[in-house]
């Protein structure tokens, strides 16, 4: 279950958050295939409650009504062409599923199929759910419960949302039916939302019962799942993520903590020589890492004070540390812009989500952020990928906060997070030649936009990042940019 499957040559996995299912399509053939994306984590695909009371918010899609595939991102036919064309484009598809609960205290009560619930009878029909198959009696989980109680965390509602009993054989059954379906679709694997509320047996039983993926879809043949499983443990809590471990990849929050920390100044850079389980993180194989996630991007899930897109000059230094180490299976954000942290994606009156619009110079319009089609960033997919499993080597600092590594002969990087230039003959341990910055410019028609970095025939080469500049990070590799 910790495999991705990626295609050969690929890495990063992004969370196109609120996309359409048309548009996501669109997007892997004019663009993430083509820049060597790995995969997409995908919004939750199955009916949802929806919010007017709240004008729609982002969040009504972790309310399931049902396991209808129809959302506002698309309906059953056109998730189906969205896996198909991604995965021929190269690109796996990732399902946030939505297991552990059902609605909360309604305003209202249908859902996005046009399904209609009663949650004061614990009633979901078109599952169907009925009040056996919730956990009993009805509590709530409050603060305290994290730091003492298990079992409360697992079995009480979760910001009062009715919570499902994997433990009875017919929710089980009927979340296992609906994994399977999205695997015989064609998906990769799940993202598990709020796994830190479900058993770790329970789940294991459900991951047990879960298909290979299609071999019509290009995976190979007895290939499980890949499943990195949410649990957010930042430490002092009755529930550690390595309780899920064995079962599974898990999301490691500490990452983004850490590296929000270290590229906001607030530790130096030099520390980042030991990054990975020597921080405390998790062991490589276990780890799905990320700067900012759907939720600590806006103050939801308890989290805050992480970077994101609005601190764009730290957040692409520290996503391009993330992407260009070693450790971990990274995954990036692309955000639709909020001010407020309940917000949904941009709507039109009739509540349709609005399609991304792409700009001439490659960026998104319509609202929508894109960090992924960011030069800074999508260009370190590509040195992630020229890197392949190369270790990391040649780790050089300044003793504060300028730092420079190699990852094999591949791929080199520096960082300047000081207030001075960075201006220092280091070794690249790349074959000799002139290489173009893939951070400071794009390679248009053969001819570099962005700095060129001359590697001499002992590997070393002058590396200049000024203080002032717009990015942090110089980053050339062997092969082609993107
Ligand atoms: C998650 N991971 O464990 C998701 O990443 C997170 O986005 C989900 O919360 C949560 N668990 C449940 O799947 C989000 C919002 C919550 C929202 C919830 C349900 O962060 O704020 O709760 O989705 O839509 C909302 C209201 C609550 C209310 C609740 C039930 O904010 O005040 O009690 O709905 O009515
Ligand atoms: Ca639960």
């Amino acid at each position: 279950y910790k495999n991705p499957y990626y295609a050969p040559g690929r890495s990063v996995n992004v969370h196109l958050f609120e996309w359409k299912w048309n548009d996501i399509a669109d997007e892997c053939e004019r663009f993430l295939g083509p820049k060597g994306f790995g995969g997409i984590q995908i919004s939750p695909p199955n009916e949802n409650v929806v919010l007017r009371t709240y004008n729609r918010p982002w969040w009504e899609r972790y309310q399931p009504i049902s396991y209808v595939l129809v959302t506002r991102s698309g309906n059953e036919q056109q998730f189906a062409d969205m896996v198909q064309r991604c995965n021929a484009a190269g690109v796996r598809i990732y399902v946030d599923a939505v297991i552990n609960h059902m609605t909360g205290e309604p305003p209202e009560n249908y859902g996005t199929a046009g399904n209609s619930a009663s949650y004061k009878d614990w009633s979901y029909p078109a599952v169907p759910y009925s009040a056996e198959d919730f956990n009993w009696p009805q509590c709530g989980i409050d603060g305290m419960d994290y730091v003492n109680n298990a079992s409360r965390v697992r079995n009480c509602e979760l910001v009062g949302l009715k919570d499902l009993n994997q433990g009875h054989e017919h929710t089980r059954k009927r979340i296992v039916d609906f994994m399977n379906k999205l695997i015989d679709l064609g998906v990769a694997g799940f993202r598990i939302d709020a796994a830190k509320h479900m058993w770790p047996n329970d789940l294991r039983i459900i991951y047990d019962r879960l298909n290979n993926l299609n071999r019509a879809h290009g995976f190979p043949s007895n290939a499980r799942p890949y499943i990195y499983q949410e649990v957010i443990d930042y430490g002092g809590e009755a529930i550690s993520r390595n309780e899920y471990t064995p079962i599974g990849a898990v999301t490691e929050f500490l990452a983004g903590s850490e590296l929000s920390n270290a590229f906001r100044g607030n530790n130096q850079l030099k520390w980042l020589s030991s990054w990975g389980p020597q921080w405390g993180l998790l062991s490589h194989g276990d780890a799905l890492t990320f700067i900012e996630n759907h939720d600590n991007e806006r103050g939801h899930g308890g989290g805050g004070g992480i970077l994101t897109y609005k601190e764009p000059r730290q957040y692409k230094g520290a996503i391009a540390f993330l992407l260009a180490h070693p450790y971990g299976e990274p995954q990036i954000m692309s955000s639709f812009d909020f001010w407020d942290s309940e917000t949904g994606p941009p709507m039109d009156r009739d509540e349709n989500i609005i399609s991304p619009s792409i700009n001439s110079d490659g960026t998104c319009g319509n609202g929508w952020i894109c960090q992924h089609r960011w030069r800074q960033i999508y260009a370190m997919v590509g040195f992630r990928n020229a890197a392949g499993t190369t270790g990391l080597n040649n780790w050089w600092d300044n003793g504060s906060n300028q730092i420079a590594y190699c990852r094999g002969g591949n791929a080199f990087i520096a960082f300047n997070n000081d207030n001075w230039d960075f201006n220092q003959n280091l070794q690249t341990c790349l074959p000799a030649g002139t290489y173009c910055d893939v951070i400071s410019g794009d390679k248009v028609n053969n001819s570099c936009r962005g700095k060129m970095v001359r590697v001499g025939n002992n590997g070393f080469a002058q590396i200049f990042i000024g203080a002032n500049e717009n990015d942090m990070m110089l980053a050339i590799h062997v092969g082609p940019e993107v």
